[in-house]
């Protein structure tokens, strides 16, 4: 448990975009007008990302309430919550949480990832390291520099929901280095 708290705190931090060291609504804004404008999007499809961001928060991060506040405490112990009733069910949401997000990231709906699409994701979400994210992008080994969605996203649910800290975890890897 102490590992996946550990990643928690990770994942906490890293969606705070603003960072002024909490989640809030704030950072719904400012990661979604950062992804629109990084990819230069306008009309019907930047509201379309703009309602996606904003229904993917709600649904999977703001856990106390649409739009509400949460602290760090508050954000692992429901995390917790779920996970120790039913670890099952909390892969399953992890699993469509990643797969939502991801669908949005992927602009160009090619089912895959290439290296653009890797940065304005991460820089809209506040990482603007883009040394350090072409490093992570490198993690992924993609001969052809296109990276399949399902394998992104399960690097993602290992991420989140893998309690044993010696699987390799690419993720866990890229934040190390300070992403
Ligand atoms: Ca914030
Ligand atoms: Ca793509």
């Amino acid at each position: 448990m102490d590992y996946l708290t550990k990643k928690w705190k990770i994942w906490y931090t890293s969606l705070d975009v603003n960072h002024d060291g909490k989640i809030s609504f704030e950072d719904v804004e400012e990661s979604r007008n950062k992804f629109t404008n990084l990819h230069e999007l306008v009309g019907d499809k930047a509201t379309g990302v703009k309602v996606d961001f904003e229904k993917w928060w709600n649904t999977y991060i703001f856990r106390t309430g649409p739009g509400k506040e949460i602290s760090e405490d508050e954000f692992v112990d429901s995390l917790k919550a779920a996970y120790n009733k039913d670890k099952k069910g909390f892969k399953a949401e992890i699993q469509k949480c990643f797969d939502e997000i991801f669908d949005v990231i992927d602009t160009n709906k090619d089912r895959s990832i290439e290296l653009d699409e890797f940065i304005y994701a991460f820089k809209a979400f506040g990482h603007e390291n883009e040394e350090l994210i072409r490093k992570a992008f490198a993690l992924y080994k993609a001969p052809s520099g296109l990276v399949p969605l399902r394998d992104i996203v399960s690097e993602w649910v290992k991420f989140i929901t893998e309690e044993d800290s010696s699987v390799s975890d690419i993720i866990m890897e890229a934040f190390k280095t300070g992403l």
